[in-house]
């Protein structure tokens, strides 16, 4: 039952969201006029602030927590009562709005919603009809390591402790003709769905860290079409990073190829390539740090999702065909919903708290263990793309 003490900081001019037993926000300018002694004794008491949005500035209303709000917050291990925070990258369609829904129904979670386009998330978590109280849009763009870095800072000032981060997010252009580069000049694919996010992980390892959250966890999107060893991942152009020598070179285009194995520019390659080095760099994050954290970090591949926007820049003939044939071919179409569930499932299941995993699920929707290729599993080649990686982002 640990109320975060530095959450009810008095002196504070930023929105302080403290979760306890299913209930939030100081919308604050300094609680002026309430005593500091005086939110100790409420916290000692177990009382909640409760705000509706219509405080007036100064005003705080206390209500005493019921045996059923208690109830309502995760209780593994009974070490906190209130909502995990859980950031999902590219929340605002498809998977990640999906599993933000599915999340937000249980009640015991709080979605930072971190998104490039903020207006588009807000419309959308309102259509999906997430509660107001369950969620957060923060602005998020990760074709720019200046977004990232300020996303974190944004975010620290928010005050909320951070339980999970989902690294969600995806650009893919399989019918693009010439690359497109991020701010810091990679190509699109790669430099968003892995650099972005590889920054991104790193910078928040440290607030996760510091979650007092039973379970804690970093949960990086892959995918069936970056692995070799299935029907899918063969189908061309094929995942392979080669040696990493156009990545070791900036992927920049100038003294550069903008491919991570340094062939010519294929968009429908980068994405798969972007997607080995989720895989890999979720591997190399629970080589390095699951020990020391007690962090689990996994991957998973949620199903075929053949309806999402992902699909957004390919021909409208694939567009229109690809569901029916993943409906009735393959089998493998999987509706948003139900990705959502299952990356729900990552997110707060205790069954699924394993770390170092790639989770899949089978025709009657459970999951299990999956094997990743074998370039996908390469611990050398998992190295040596967190070290370039870091290089790139200004880590190293
Ligand atoms: P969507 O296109 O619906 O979702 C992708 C999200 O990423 C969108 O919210 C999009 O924002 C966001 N995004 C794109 N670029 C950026 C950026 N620069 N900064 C911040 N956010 C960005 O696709 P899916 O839901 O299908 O994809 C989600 C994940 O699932 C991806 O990692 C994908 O690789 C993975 N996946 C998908 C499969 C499928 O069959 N669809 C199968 C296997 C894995 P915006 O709304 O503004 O465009
Ligand atoms: Mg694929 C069991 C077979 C299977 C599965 C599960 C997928 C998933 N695909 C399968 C088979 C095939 N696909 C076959 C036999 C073909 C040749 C006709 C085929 C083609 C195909 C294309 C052109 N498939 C595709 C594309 C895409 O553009 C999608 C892609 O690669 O996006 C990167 C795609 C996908 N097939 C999948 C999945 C999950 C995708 C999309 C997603 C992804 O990895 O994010």
């Amino acid at each position: 039952m640990a109320l975060q003490a530095a959450s009810f900081s008095p002196t504070t001019s930023v929105y302080k969201d403290v979760y306890a037993a299913g209930t939030v926000v100081l919308k604050d300018t300094g609680l002026s006029g309430v005593p500091f002694s005086v939110l100790i004794e409420l916290k000692s008491k177990s009382l909640i602030l409760r705000d509706k949005g219509r405080l007036p500035v100064g005003a705080v209303r206390a209500q005493t927590a019921t045996v059923s709000e208690i109830n309502q917050a995760p209780l593994e291990g009974n070490k906190t009562l209130r909502k995990g925070n859980v950031i999902i990258t590219g929340a605002s369609s498809g998977l990640g709005l999906a599993t933000a829904k599915a999340l937000a129904e249980t009640g015991k979670w709080h979605i930072i919603m971190a998104c490039r386009n903020f207006l588009k998330a807000q419309m959308a978590a309102k259509s999906a009809g997430i509660a107001k109280e369950n969620y957060t849009v923060m602005h998020l763009d990760l074709a720019s390591l200046d977004s990232v870095r300020q996303f974190v800072a944004s975010f620290r000032r928010s005050g909320m402790p951070l339980d999970v981060l989902v690294c969600n997010a995806a650009v893919y252009l399989p019918t693009a003709k010439e690359p497109t580069f991020t701010a810091e000049g990679f190509e699109l694919s790669v430099g968003t769905n892995h650099l972005g996010h590889f920054l991104l992980t790193r910078l928040l390892l440290d607030d996760i860290k510091q979650s007092d959250y039973p379970s804690k966890r970093v949960i990086i999107v892959g995918s069936i079409t970056g692995n070799t060893n299935t029907l899918a991942g063969n189908v061309p152009p094929k995942a392979n990073l080669g040696d990493l020598r156009g990545l070791a070179s900036g992927l920049n285009g100038l003294n550069s190829s903008t491919m991570i194995d340094g062939g010519e520019f294929d968009g429908a390659k980068a994405y798969k390539d972007s997607k080995v080095c989720n895989m890999l760099t979720m591997q190399e994050l629970h080589r390095r740090y699951h020990e020391e954290t007690g962090i689990a970090f996994a991957s998973l591949y949620p199903g075929c999702i053949a309806t999402t926007g992902l699909f957004r820049e390919h021909v409208p003939l694939f567009r229109l065909l690809f569901p029916p044939f993943q409906k009735y071919i393959t089998k493998g179409y999987v509706s948003e919903e139900e990705a959502g569930k299952r990356l729900a499932q990552v997110v707060s299941d205790s069954s699924l708290e394993q770390s170092g995993v790639y989770w899949s699920w089978n025709k009657n929707s459970s999951s299990f263990q999956n094997q990743l290729s074998k370039e996908a599993s390469d611990v050398e080649k998992a190295r040596k793309l967190w070290e370039i990686s870091e290089k790139l982002v200004g880590l190293a």
